[in-house]
């Protein structure tokens, strides 16, 4: 039985290689893909998500647009790091699917309600605004649910500040609602991601492909590379969010670690920190863990896998 998934992103070119693995790899069935300010506007960033649906032949799968902005903090988008479009390098071709024309909050809601208790698997990959406002909304969902999947934080030093991930600082009063709701959650943060590198030699793996998605991931890296080259100092670019449907796919490419995870909502230095309590041993009833260390070949070897099974969609 492949594992149920919703998709909450902010395409983002490590999103587009999430949303290709979770289309491809068949242990996965993806039942909605939602959208939320990030990496880009909402605007940009689902028109990205409708533009990868057609680069790799999604049809039949609801996607939806969520939150414009975070709960409480202005919007800090990361253009830095993908482009002025939220997806720069390829050329993105004009979507052919609609969006659904439920919010973000309500097609997370229904597809949860819709399905038996843990069916479904929640996969965040942006700021965690739309996932907040749906548990806020309706509760059950945080018992309903399978668990919660999310590429976000890090306990051991951040992107966006000397502490925080982007993700999370973007919206920590989201983030802070997310992480303490009782649902199982594993966080895929950036001590994990930052090994999940698009080496040259992945680069060529993935060119071996030879599809038009393959050479779509192939420019998104391209560009991808330079960005982290020049603004983080990067030699080859951290693929973060394929890692979280990596980690649904097959639990074992990685090692996790059980702690108690809280988000810093006050801290003039640590806002948006997640702050992992790795005092043993750790609380019975904890329901948090952290993603610690990757197989990079078995991850990498996923994507291409994926790659190979999309094929050339008809267009
Ligand atoms: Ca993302």
């Amino acid at each position: 039985m492949p594992r149920k998934i919703i998709l909450d992103c902010d395409p983002g070119h490590d999103d587009a290689v999430a949303m290709l693995l979770a289309h491809g790899n068949p242990e996965i069935e993806l039942m909605a893909v939602t959208t939320v300010v990030g990496n880009q506007t909402l605007e940009k960033v689902t028109r990205n998500a409708l533009s990868v649906a057609r680069v790799a032949g999604i049809v039949g799968v609801p996607f939806a647009a969520g939150a414009a902005r975070p709960l409480v903090r202005q919007i800090e988008l990361a253009g830095s790091i993908h482009g002025e479009s939220g997806l720069d390098g390829p050329v993105l071709p004009e979507p052919t699917i609609e969006l659904d024309k439920r919010h973000a909050i309500d097609l997370i809601i229904d597809t949860i309600m819709q399905h038996e208790p843990g069916e479904i698997t929640l996969v965040p990959t942006g700021g965690l605004t739309n996932i907040a406002m749906a548990v806020r909304k309706e509760p059950r969902i945080a018992e309903r649910v399978r668990e919660v999947v999310l590429m976000g934080g890090a306990y051991a030093g951040g992107n966006w500040s000397a502490t925080s991930e982007f993700n999370i600082i973007i919206d920590p009063e989201a983030a802070h609602i997310v992480f303490n709701e009782k649902w199982p959650l594993t966080m895929v943060g950036l001590d994990l991601t930052h090994q999940a590198l698009a080496t040259p030699e992945v680069a060529a793996a993935i060119a071996a492909v030879g599809t038009g998605p393959a050479r779509f991931v192939g420019e998104l890296l391209e560009f991808f590379a330079e960005a982290y080259r020049d603004n983080q100092g990067f030699d080859s670019p951290p693929v973060h969010d394929p890692c979280a449907v990596a980690y649904v796919i097959d639990p074992s490419i990685m090692t996790t670690r059980t702690a108690p995870l809280d988000i810093e909502l006050t801290g003039t230095l640590t806002l948006g920190m997640t702050v992992a309590d790795f005092r043993a041993p750790a609380p019975a009833d904890c329901t948090t863990q952290v993603a610690v260390s990757l197989d990079h070949g078995r991850f990498w070897a996923l994507v291409v896998d994926a790659l190979q099974r999309i094929g050339d969609p008809a267009q």
